[in-house]
């Protein structure tokens, strides 16, 4: 199937696969199509979230309703802030998100999240859930804390009843949401939900190959970087010979080179090489591909990817 392939592409996981098989080839709709991702609005919009907003594009070309949940409750129960400074990030966030290309439906947490209704069910899965796996639920995504708030196992409960309260068929999420979703999947068949299906897109590496892409850390590439941005940090860029595990330009290589892809290089390194798929590119690495061969190509790449968005930006006054 067709439909499935794109919606598939780069992702790591999808559980549910065959009810997410089932629901593009019916016609009929028995199940909606709502499909949606939520964020913590963010100062930085970076290819991280890039990685996922292109797979709600293809997700809305597969017929799927998209919606993008500003999540500034959660944010603020991550302490992210003041609701007042998360809001503005929201705004800010949903801009850069129709730069990008996305057509979307979008939601503040706190349209819904004191309803009477939505507030129950909260205490409902609170009954529900341990202590022990709300927590386990946050470990990637909860904020650094030597004293841990309640706010840290509130915001996982609230997560699994959005999906609920938008009547979601598939979540999206980077891997570090997985549990979670998993915890969702468990709990809202017996809230009068059916059970999820749970897409979960890969997790960058940071450019300094410390931890993950993050806005918080600044090892990232911006949505509206200058091309000579780019050049820069690809080229200071965590790129260790030979080595795949935990390498940010592979990374980037692997999601956003178009395939086959071109190596350009004067006749005197070695020449031009078609490289038809990632796993191709990938051998010639541990083979021992230069380093600074594939940064080329990426930046390149990557110019190309943030150009437009940026020019956007720029129209949009963003
Ligand atoms: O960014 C994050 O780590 C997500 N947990 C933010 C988020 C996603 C959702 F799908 C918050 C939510 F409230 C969600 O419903």
């Amino acid at each position: 199937n067709e439909k499935f392939d794109l919606v598939k592409r780069n992702s790591v996981e999808i559980i549910g696969e065959d009810e997410l098989k089932e629901m593009l080839s019916d016609e009929t709709n028995k199940r909606e199509k709502i499909a949606y991702i939520g964020f913590e609005p963010s100062g930085k919009i970076h290819m991280g979230h890039y990685l996922q907003i292109r797979k709600m594009m293809d997700l809305h070309k597969a017929g799927f309703k998209v919606v993008i949940l500003l999540a500034d409750f959660h944010a603020y129960l991550n302490q992210k802030g003041t609701l007042e400074e998360i809001r503005e990030l929201g705004e800010y966030n949903r801009s850069v998100f129709e730069a990008m290309g996305l057509e979307a439906d979008y939601v503040y947490g706190s349209e819904y999240q004191l309803g009477a209704q939505y507030t129950e069910d909260v205490y409902k899965l609170a009954l529900k859930t341990t202590l022990k796996r709300a927590r386990r639920s946050m470990e990637v995504i909860a904020r650094e804390d030597d004293n841990p708030k309640v706010a840290e196992v509130v915001y996982p409960l609230m997560q699994v009843n959005d999906i609920k309260y938008l009547k979601v068929a598939v979540a999206v999420g980077g891997m570090e949401q997985r549990k979670i979703h998993v915890l969702a999947r468990e709990l809202l068949p017996n809230m009068d939900f059916e059970t999820p299906i749970c897409l979960h897109n890969p997790v960058l590496s940071g450019l300094d190959g410390v931890g993950k892409m993050s806005s918080s850390k600044g090892n990232l590439i911006a949505a509206d970087d200058e091309d000579s941005d780019i050049n820069k940090k690809i080229k200071e860029a965590y790129c260790p010979m030979k080595e795949v595990s935990g390498n940010p330009i592979l990374e980037i290589a692997h999601y956003y080179l178009d395939y086959p892809a071109e190596l350009k290089r004067p006749e005197k390194y070695g020449g031009n090489i078609v490289f038809n798929t990632y796993e191709e590119l990938e051998k010639a690495y541990v083979e021992g591909l230069h380093p600074m061969d594939l940064k080329n190509m990426v930046a390149e790449a990557m110019i190309k990817i943030v150009t437009p968005i940026r020019e956007k930006m720029k129209e949009m006054n963003i």
